[in-house]
């Protein structure tokens, strides 16, 4: 059966999942999923309607595979094995653990901009959706905020404690960097520079993702993209070097 990534064009979990599966050279299809609107197709493709669903899903290696580091762990397995060196598991997980609460993070501050531009809540409609017929469709979008925000309980968060993880995060990348001659963990390559550059998403989303403009401003952290450059630098080197695209 080919490989399907279930995935979001503008998503960094989805970001993770993809940069594994072209590092590993595994061939895979790639299908937009769109939050609420594609879910009943998902459940009917993956199986297990009642089941949680979780973006990025890779179908088609066996049991559905969901969760960025496991669709990442399994694709290292069907490579070269570097991307999870057996002396550094531990430290790896620990650095997934905490990018992923950087992107928890950036995801409350990235949907209340959303909620807030009306450019950017046209944009996360499916792009028939975005046109004449927009008028119609247009509280969908408020729809999908609503869904997120209470699927991820964010509804009280705060937004200054969401920049302190974020921050937290990126000041501990920055000095690992430092210390580790280039690299979060050991001296190669690993997925800790995935996790590590995909955190920055929310503060300044990679040139290479397709997203629309609006949405690229909501996903912008000014701020931090300017206290972080350092790190977004380091991240544009690790695309060019390590950035293999399988298809
Ligand atoms: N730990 C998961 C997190 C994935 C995640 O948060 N996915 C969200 C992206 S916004 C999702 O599935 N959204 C679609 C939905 O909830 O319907 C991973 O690394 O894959």
């Amino acid at each position: 059966m080919p490989h399907t990534l279930y995935a979001a064009s503008y998503s960094p979990w989805s970001e993770k999942a993809r940069w594994a599966l072209d590092h590993a050279g595994v061939a895979f299809t790639e299908v937009a999923y769109t939050p609420l609107l594609s879910e009943a197709s998902f459940r009917f493709k993956r199986g297990g309607l009642t089941g949680a669903v979780s973006i990025p899903t890779l179908l088609g290696a066996g049991e559905p595979i969901s969760d960025s580091l496991r669709i990442a762990r399994w694709a290292d397995g069907q490579g070269d094995g570097t991307l999870f060196p057996e002396a550094h598991l531990e430290e790896i997980e620990e650095w997934n653990y905490r990018c992923e609460a950087a992107l928890a993070a950036g995801r409350i501050l990235a949907t209340r901009r959303v909620a807030g531009s009306e450019a950017a809540r046209r944009e996360a409609l499916p792009a028939p959706l975005r046109g004449a017929l927009y008028p119609f469709f247009a509280p969908l979008a408020d729809v999908g905020i609503a869904f997120l925000t209470r699927k991820y309980d964010f509804g009280e968060a705060s937004s200054e404690a969401a920049e302190q993880t974020i921050w937290k995060t990126l000041e501990a990348g920055r000095l690992a960097i430092r210390d580790g001659g280039g690299h979060p963990v050991g001296d190669r390559f690993t997925f800790a520079d995935i996790a590590l550059a995909s955190s920055l998403h929310f503060v300044s989303p990679h040139a290479s993702l397709q997203m629309g403009e609006a949405t690229r401003a909501c996903f912008t952290h000014p701020a931090l993209a300017q206290e972080f450059s350092d790190l977004l630098a380091w991240r544009e080197a690790c695309y060019e070097a390590h950035r293999r695209r399988a298809r």
